[in-house]
This record gives structure tokens, C-alpha cells and sequence, in this order.
């Protein structure tokens, strides 16, 4: 097999956190495609698309160069590199924060404690340009792995690491004191790509089923039936969508209302609801969700 120069590319992480879930997207977006161990390339049957797998610490140099016109990985791995490419659109996984920990015995409280100390990380360039945002003067201990045991091993005061679910702080027994950046898997691009007509053309129908993914995962359909007269509520409950679809029900005096809930305000919105003396509400994922 071969690449069609006229193909899109796209890198994605081979083997990781972020391969799978890329996989996924892209699949859940209607490219068929094949996928094996040890696969470099694969060519989309039903789109001109042509995707790599490469170590995710390549992927933005890729783009930049052009090498590929789009990838997908995380905003931690991006800034890093300081890469020359366009962010385009956050992808809803790989979330985390890169963030400043200390060992949960020591007396540093506030990131302004540690100048002058060490801070161990895999991530000296982002860490760089936030000390000297924050105008503090640290030492930065470059590590390539494994940055969580190094305040016990007395080679760091202070570690500056990416966060999931907190676990690994915990068993080191360190405590995020601050933020660095928020991070998740991103669509990039190469930003000449985009000035290719027919290279941008296809960029933005991928862009639009992407778009079309995420937003059926940030919401839910709801359907209730409710009291004729608290309908005006109702609709002043039900955020930010266009307006609800409303039918009679046999029963007189009650209809049924269907509408889309963003997943943030879901509960708050639920709550609300049942007050106004909404019943039987029923909540269903979406699959896909497409307009204008
Ligand atoms: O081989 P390759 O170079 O492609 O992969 P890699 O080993 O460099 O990266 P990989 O697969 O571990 O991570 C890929 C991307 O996933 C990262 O660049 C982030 O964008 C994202 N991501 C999301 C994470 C995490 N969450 C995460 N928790 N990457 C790493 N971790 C590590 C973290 O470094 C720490 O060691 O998991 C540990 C902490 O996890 P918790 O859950 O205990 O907090
Ligand atoms: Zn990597």
C-alpha cells in the first residue's frame, strides 16, 4: 500500500492513552479503515484520508512540517514542542491538568514557596514560560519518566506532572498546589494545509462530523409529559436550544415536550423540571447530532 499525495493525512498516536480514543472518533465519524499492531498507515476505504500512527511526541513536528495536514494529540504535547501548527478543535479525551505537586509533608503551600527549589518535569518548556510568568525563579529538573519519585529520592523539591484521576499523587504521597495548563486530545493542523482549497474542503467535512460527535456526547434527548399550563416554564427551563418539540397527549390538558439537554446543566435542569410537575422523564443518549 501507498499514500495518494492528494489524500488528507492525519497522525495519530500508535500505542498509548490517546490511540484507542482516536481510533474511536474516527470511526464513530463513518471512516472505515483497517487497524492492526505494528500498522504504520492505513487508507480510509470511503473518505481520501490516510491516517499514521506515530509516538504521540512526534505528531505535532509531523504537522508542522506538513509531513501531515492533521493529527490528534494532546495540548500538553503541543505546547511543548511549541509546534507551528493550529489548534483546531478540543476532542472531549485525554483530559488532565498539568500541575504542580509537593510532598504532602513539606511546608510549601502556594507555588510562590518554591523559588529557588527544584521542580522535577517532563515538561521544562511549558513549566519555563509559567515561572517566569509567575515570576518565579526555580530550578527545572528535566525527567523523562517517572517524575512522581523524585521528590522521594531527594533529586526535586517539587514536581510538575500530568494529572488524571490524582491516584499517583496520592500513592507518592504529593499534592497538587497549582494548575499549569488544561489539557485534552486536539485536532491540529498544518496551517499551509489549510490554505489549499481542496485540502481545507476536507478538513471541514471531517471537522463538521466531529463536531456533529461531540456535541450528541455533551447532551442528551429528553422527553416528559407535563401539564398544559406549565409549558411556558418549561420553556424558559430548557437552556439555550431552539425551542422544544411540543405534542397533544389523549389525556386532556397534558402534553408531551421532547428536547436536548446539555449534559453540564443536565441535573440542574432535571431538578427544575420535575418542580414544575413534569412527569414520566424519560433521558436518551444521541447518537449523532447534525444542523444548519
Ligand atoms: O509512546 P508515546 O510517546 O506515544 O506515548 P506516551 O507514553 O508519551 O504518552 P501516553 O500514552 O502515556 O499519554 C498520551 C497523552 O495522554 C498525554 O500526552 C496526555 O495528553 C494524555 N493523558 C491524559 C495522560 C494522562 N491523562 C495521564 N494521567 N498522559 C499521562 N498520564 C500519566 C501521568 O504522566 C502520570 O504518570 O498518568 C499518571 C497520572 O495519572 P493519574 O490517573 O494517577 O493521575
Ligand atoms: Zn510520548
Amino acid at each position: 500500500m501507498k499514500f495518494n499525495s492528494d489524500n488528507l493525512k492525519i497522525a495519530v498516536q500508535k500505542k498509548g492513552r490517546l490511540a484507542e480514543p482516536s481510533r474511536q472518533i474516527l470511526k464513530s465519524i463513518g471512516l472505515d479503515f483497517e487497524h492492526y499492531e505494528g500498522r504504520l498507515f492505513s487508507p480510509c476505504r470511503n473518505f481520501p484520508l490516510d491516517i499514521l500512527f506515530l509516538r504521540d511526541d512526534d505528531i505535532p513536528e509531523y504537522v508542522q512540517d506538513g509531513v501531515t495536514d492533521l493529527g490528534i494529540v494532546g495540548l500538553n504535547v503541543v505546547q511543548e514542542k511549541a509546534a507551528q501548527v493550529v489548534e483546531l478543535d478540543s476532542l472531549g479525551f485525554g483530559t488532565c491538568t498539568l500541575s504542580i505537586a509537593v510532598p504532602r509533608n513539606s511546608s510549601f503551600r502556594s507555588v510562590y514557596d518554591l523559588e529557588n527549589k527544584r521542580i522535577a518535569t517532563s515538561y521544562p518548556r511549558v513549566l519555563k514560560r509559567f515561572l517566569e510568568m509567575k515570576k518565579i525563579k526555580a530550578r527545572i529538573i528535566e525527567i523523562s519518566g517517572s517524575v512522581e519519585i523524585t521528590p522521594s529520592l531527594d533529586v526535586a523539591d517539587a514536581i510538575c506532572d500530568l494529572v488524571s484521576t490524582g491516584s499517583t499523587l496520592q500513592i507518592n504521597e504529593l499534592e497538587p498546589i497549582e494548575i499549569v495548563l488544561k489539557s485534552e486530545a486536539f485536532l491540529i493542523a498544518n496551517p499551509q494545509s489549510l490554505k489549499d482549497p481542496k485540502r481545507q474542503e476536507m478538513t471541514e467535512r471531517l471537522r463538521v462530523r466531529l463536531q456533529g460527535n461531540l456535541r450528541a456526547r455533551r447532551s442528551k434527548y429528553v422527553m416528559m409529559n407535563a401539564p398544559n399550563e406549565a409549558l411556558e416554564e418549561i420553556r424558559k427551563i430548557l437552556p439555550g436550544m431552539k425551542s422544544p418539540t411540543v405534542m397533544p397527549l389523549a389525556e386532556e390538558d397534558m402534553v408531551a415536550i421532547h428536547s436536548v439537554v446539555p449534559e453540564d446543566v443536565f441535573w440542574d435542569v432535571m431538578e427544575k423540571l420535575r418542580k414544575t410537575g413534569a412527569s414520566d422523564i424519560l433521558v436518551v443518549p444521541i447518537e449523532k447530532m447534525v444542523s444548519e
